[in-house]
């Protein structure tokens, strides 16, 4: 209540010198304050622009689906990234050796549907091997049984028959 009710003693007791203009502090306050927001503002700016110039521009890639942009992504990493790494490459791996005997066993069943009959009789075990064989969830190996049973199965003329005619049931196109 002091500093309401005289000026001067406010002064003394402030120590300072000259009277003390209440209205004048506020306003010095806000000025330094607003001086390191805009300072703080000003870093802030610079790092954001020196964050983009280290991540490059973006791109949006549009396109209806299964037009291929995936594709063109990981053409990208490849050829002016890094590639993928030992763990990317092992998930593919996986997933190409699920689509393989996923597009055999189409292969098997077309044989059915199409009323194609094995070239080699005798690849009816291979057949039976394939269809039935469900790998582990993760399985990292196609065992040597799965692949002398693939190899047969793909020269068999009955096999390669129902491929030709593959528009006309389900499989998919990384087949071949
Ligand atoms: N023939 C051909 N096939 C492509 C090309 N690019 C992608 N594909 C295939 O088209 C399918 C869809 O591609 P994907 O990249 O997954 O398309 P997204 O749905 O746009 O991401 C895949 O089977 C690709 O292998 C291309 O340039 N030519
Ligand atoms: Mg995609």
């Amino acid at each position: 209540m002091q500093f309401a009710h005289s000026q001067h003693s406010s002064t003394e007791e402030a120590g300072l010198e000259k009277p003390l203009d209440v209205k004048l502090v506020p306003q010095g306050i806000f000025r330094a304050a607003r001086k390191i927001s805009d300072q703080i503002d000003e870093e802030l700016r610079r790092e954001r622009i020196a964050l983009q110039h280290m991540r490059g521009p973006k791109i949006l890639l549009l396109g209806s689906g299964d037009s291929g942009k995936t594709t063109v992504l990981k053409q990208m990493k490849i050829l002016h990234g890094d590639g993928f790494d030992e763990k990317e490459r092992d998930a593919f791996r996986v997933r190409i050796y699920d689509n393989i005997l996923d597009s055999m066993k189409a292969l098997v069943y077309a044989l059915e549907t199409l009323g194609v009959q094995l070239a080699v009789p005798s690849n009816e075990v291979h057949a039976k091997r394939i269809v039935t064989h469900t790998p582990r969830v993760g399985e990292r190996v196609l065992t040597p049984e799965i692949v002398e049973s693939l190899q047969e199965l793909w020269k068999d003329a009955g096999i390669q028959q129902c491929l030709q005619r593959s528009n006309e049931f389900f499989i998919q196109d990384t087949a071949e």
